[in-house]
């Protein structure tokens, strides 16, 4: 039975993007056809009557008509006092934070954004592999040592921030949560894990309250994406996302980065390029997304934007198709993206719906044909959209283009937003 929710509260920044993932995914878990009413002027920027509905049938399924109305309070803003929220919280004074794979591009990327944001941190225990242990590191006006990681290193740690790899997480995180800490973690390993919520503070930040010692951060290019389908999904439901992406080398991580710098310099010499970290030189050439391809012929990349969007964002039906590809920019990830929605979507009405958007900032001068650049996004916090336009061949489906600094919103900020929501639950998405 379809329902028919009516938000009686007006729409702010925060709330038009969060607020509908948070009625389906917490409030009406029962619920697989929804529809948000709220109230909101045409402009997005000012209370008024509105309407904003969508519909999400199964695969395939023809849309039925709405045949129920249920009227539910948008619920209040998590804060201290919500239990799920006081249960999970990190405590509120200076935190010991461990950062595993300090040494790697995340890594570095914390501990820039944790003195960026004044997070608090008491303590700083910087780990790595056996390679870099020993190694000094200059902190905040301090001089640290890098340790190699072992089950001592997590005693007394309220945080770890961990960012590398997939296998040392699943090694070290348990070990971790089970001392005690809250664990946040970079890598795949525990991002389809249905007991660890995987949480982009913006979108679904009630989900972080939810953890059990483990929050999975998504992969880069689903945070980014989230970030603008979310506010879009507010307004109307939608059934299909085309995506394709332009990966930078830094994606694969430091000496990605660096094989990258010296085989441009190789090609500019007239060598010829032979690369040992990505698997086929990178410099004046692209190549399709470097994860195991699957039997169905998408590589792994892509199937993460498939099903960690779906649980993100509480869609679990909603159809997904990427084409994940490296290219030649040392920082920063963009991506074509297309929407069907159950409905036409005036192209106005997302601009004004993805300007307001926490998170998201607009480059887009028609005139000049000036759009977003992995430039324009390095070493900054939001996800710049434009050329938001009608797609041609289709009715209901909007296109638009997005760049996002991946180490930084798609990992590190990402990672610390969720820290910064758990000792102050009003924060998520600062
Ligand atoms: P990276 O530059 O290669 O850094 C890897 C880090 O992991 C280094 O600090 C490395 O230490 C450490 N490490 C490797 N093996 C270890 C072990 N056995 N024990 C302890 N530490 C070990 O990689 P990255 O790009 O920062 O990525 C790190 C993680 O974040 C990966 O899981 C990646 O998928 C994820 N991630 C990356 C991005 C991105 O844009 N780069 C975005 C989202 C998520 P040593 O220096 O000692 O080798
Ligand atoms: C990349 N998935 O290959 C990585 C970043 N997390 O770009």
């Amino acid at each position: 039975m379809p329902f028919v929710l009516c938000v009686h509260q007006p729409l702010d920044k925060s709330i038009s993007s969060i607020g509908a993932s948070r009625l389906r995914l917490s409030r009406i878990p029962a619920l697989d056809c929804f529809s948000l009413l709220a109230s909101r002027s045409p402009d997005c920027s000012e209370p008024g009557p509105g309407l904003v509905s969508g519909f999400s049938p199964p695969i395939g399924a023809p849309p039925a008509p709405f045949r129920g109305t249920v009227v539910a309070q948008l619920p209040a803003p998590l804060t201290a006092a919500t239990p799920s929220a006081t249960a999970s919280r990190l405590p509120d004074r200076p935190l010991r934070v461990a950062i595993l794979g300090a040494t790697g591009a995340v890594g570095q990327e914390l501990l820039d954004l944790l003195e960026e944001r004044e997070f608090p941190v008491g303590e700083l225990i910087p780990l790595a592999s056996p390679r870099s242990a020993g190694q000094p590191l200059h902190w905040r006006g301090h001089d640290y040592t890098i340790s190699e990681v072992t089950a001592e290193a997590f005693a007394g740690v309220d945080l770890v921030l961990a960012s590398a790899g997939g296998s040392t997480s699943r090694t070290w995180a348990p070990v971790a949560a089970k001392a005690g800490a809250v664990v946040i973690d970079n890598s795949s390993a525990f991002r389809m894990d249905p007991a660890v919520p995987l949480v982009v503070p913006e979108v679904n930040p009630e989900a972080a309250f939810a953890h059990q010692g483990i929050i999975a951060n998504p992969n880069c290019t689903t945070i980014l994406m989230t970030l603008a389908l979310a506010p879009l999904a507010a307004r109307r439901s939608i059934r299909r996302v085309v995506v394709s992406t332009y990966q930078s080398a830094s994606g694969a991580g430091a000496r990605a980065m660096e094989e990258l710098r010296q085989l441009s310099r190789t090609v500019l010499d007239g060598g010829v390029p032979v690369s040992e970290v990505l698997p086929y030189p990178l410099a004046f050439n692209l190549f399709l997304h470097n994860s195991p391809l699957q039997d169905n012929a998408y590589c792994e990349e892509e199937l993460k934007m498939l099903y960690e969007t779906r649980k993100i964002m509480g869609l679990p039906d909603l159809r997904v198709s990427a084409t994940c590809v490296r290219v030649p920019v040392l920082r920063a990830h963009s991506e074509a993206i297309n929407v069907e929605f159950e409905a036409p979507f005036p192209v106005e009405e997302a601009r004004a719906l993805l300007a307001a958007a926490p998170g998201v900032e607009l480059i887009e001068d028609f005139g000049s044909n000036r759009f977003p650049m992995p430039t324009d996004v390095t070493g900054r916090d939001p996800v710049a959209i434009g050329r938001i336009r009608q797609d041609l061949s289709h009715p209901q489906a909007l296109e638009f283009w997005l760049c996002g600094d991946q180490i930084r919103k798609g990992a590190a900020l990402n990672a610390i937003q969720i820290a910064e929501l758990l000792q102050s639950p009003t924060s998520g998405g600062r």
